[in-house]
């Protein structure tokens, strides 16, 4: 089995998965450029995009939600996935659409400025605008947090490898989690983690 990724994108969360999993695997390191070379569209992923984990059958999953429940269900001993029954289902399909859809995209303008603007001078304010959206949806995060180690209370699952990711990337953005103790609790709390610390290591990222 092997991760494309590239550093510091959103396939952090499927190696902190993998890791968590106690998954045999392997990464490929890419550059973010070359998610459009030809040969990796022809090859990896039409999408243009990683996360992509190549199965040992040679299937190629791509999406982090897939990918994040393609694991969950791979390795059930690791317990993972969602609480038992189909509300507990739903509440984790519709919380990893949330991440991916709402919060994911928040940070997309401030990373890839240039996808959402061709003039030069308007790079600053299309940044300044991904921070409305991006304070808005991290405070969101915060209070769902409140009083809790894990997303879903008692125990990690995959959507601690997914909300990890945007804490990292919130480092970059100033001051978003000067104010927001809880995240920074869950933060220190993943870091400590030795699957974390892997995933983090391999990936250049500590
Ligand atoms: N919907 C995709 C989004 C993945 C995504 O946004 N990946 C980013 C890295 S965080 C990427 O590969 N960007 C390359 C690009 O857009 O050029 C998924 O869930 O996997």
């Amino acid at each position: 089995m092997k991760l494309y990724y590239f550093k510091s994108s959103c396939a952090l969360a499927p190696h902190i998965a993998l890791e968590w999993a106690g998954a045999d695997y392997e990464t490929e390191a890419l550059k973010r450029s070359a998610t459009r070379s030809p040969e990796f569209l022809e090859n990896v992923n039409p999408y243009g995009k990683v996360p992509v984990l190549e199965l040992d059958d040679g299937r190629k999953l791509s999406q982090v939600n897939a990918i994040l429940m393609w694991i969950a269900r791979a390795y059930p001993e690791a317990d993972l996935g969602p609480d038992d029954g189909d509300d507990g289902e739903i509440e984790m399909e519709a919380m990893l659409a949330h991440f991916n859809s709402d919060v994911h995209t928040a940070f997309t303008p401030y990373f890839m400025t240039h996808k959402f603007t061709t003039q030069e001078d308007h790079q600053q304010s299309v940044k300044d605008a991904a921070c409305i959206e991006i304070d808005f949806q991290v405070g969101d995060l915060e209070k769902r947090m409140a009083g809790r180690d894990w997303m879903l209370g008692d125990r990690r699952s995959i959507l601690d490898a997914y909300l990890f990711v945007f804490c990292t990337w919130g480092r970059f953005v100033p001051g978003l989690l000067d104010a927001r103790p809880n995240l920074k609790a869950f933060s220190k709390r993943m870091a400590a983690d030795a699957g974390v610390h892997s995933a983090l290591e391999q990936q250049g990222l500590l």
